[in-house]
């Protein structure tokens, strides 16, 4: 019921972002190097620079830096000056920014197939929006809960308007487990679909994105969120039994 309740506020949250964060619209070149984004699911400005990743099909390695948390703040200083997120970390060109606005521009000059959204446009709607949102959260995935490290990063198939990974998401800033986020957005009109109805009206589905045709062979579905946690051995769907798995393996 708990769940239930939390995946329609969530589901409010996506719709309060008009659509962005859902389809690949924009992917370019890939990195050869996986890009590095120090941020929090909460901060409205994280969540700008999240959407560009979708729209650009681009996979980082996320390290979460919640409010209160002293896993990866204290390296953004180090590496950037100062306590600010979004930071990027971009190997492939040895860039490191704050600001969502310049890091979008950065993104779409470096690995897009259209130029980066108009900067007026996403310092007002799409940050006000952003903003909306993060206040319809209610402040999930902002601050640290009591957590013991995880060794080595996690993996989570998610892209940045779903509903169910956003709950995922916000939880993994909470307890501050870095992870490389596989970008998994939509591209064609099956991907629309609900996976057991698309099972069912669609059986030969066959997706075109990179990472949901390597969700399909590695696990012969394809649903989002998927997590995969290499400390324990454990591939998990489903957002509600991913929660409990990570506040049961991560949580103290
Ligand atoms: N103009 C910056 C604003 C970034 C910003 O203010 N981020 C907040 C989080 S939403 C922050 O870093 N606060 C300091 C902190 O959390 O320690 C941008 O667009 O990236």
């Amino acid at each position: 019921m708990r769940h239930s309740i939390d995946v329609a506020g969530s589901l409010l949250a996506t719709l309060n972002q008009q659509g962005r964060g859902i389809r690949i619209g924009s992917a370019g070149r890939q990195p050869a190097e996986l890009l590095e984004l120090y941020d929090m699911e909460g901060c409205p400005f994280c969540r700008v620079v999240r959407e560009a990743l979708t729209d650009l099909d681009l996979d980082a390695m996320i390290y979460p830096c919640p409010k209160a948390g002293d896993r990866y703040r204290p390296l953004v200083e180090k590496l950037g000056g100062k306590q600010q997120f979004p930071f990027l970390m971009d190997p492939n060109t040895d860039t490191a920014l704050y600001e969502s606005g310049d890091i979008i521009d950065h993104l779409y000059a470096t690995y897009g197939s259209d130029p980066a959204p108009p900067a007026w446009l996403v310092k007002s709607l799409y940050t006000l929006s952003s903003a909306g949102t993060s206040a319809l959260r209610l402040g999930q995935g902002t601050r640290a809960l009591e957590n013991h490290p995880a060794e080595q990063p996690l993996e989570l198939y998610s892209f940045e308007g779903s509903p169910f990974a956003r709950i995922v998401r916000e939880l993994m800033t909470e307890l501050e487990i870095p992870y490389v986020l596989r970008q998994s957005g939509r591209d064609q009109a099956r991907d629309w679909v609900l996976p057991p109805m698309r099972q069912r009206l669609f059986p030969d589905y066959e997706p075109s994105q990179r990472n949901r045709r390597a969700l399909l062979q590695r696990t012969g579905d394809v649903a989002i969120p998927y997590l995969i946690d290499p400390n324990t051995g454990t591939e998990l769907y489903d957002s509600e039994r991913i929660t409990d798995y990570l506040l049961n393996t991560y949580a103290d």
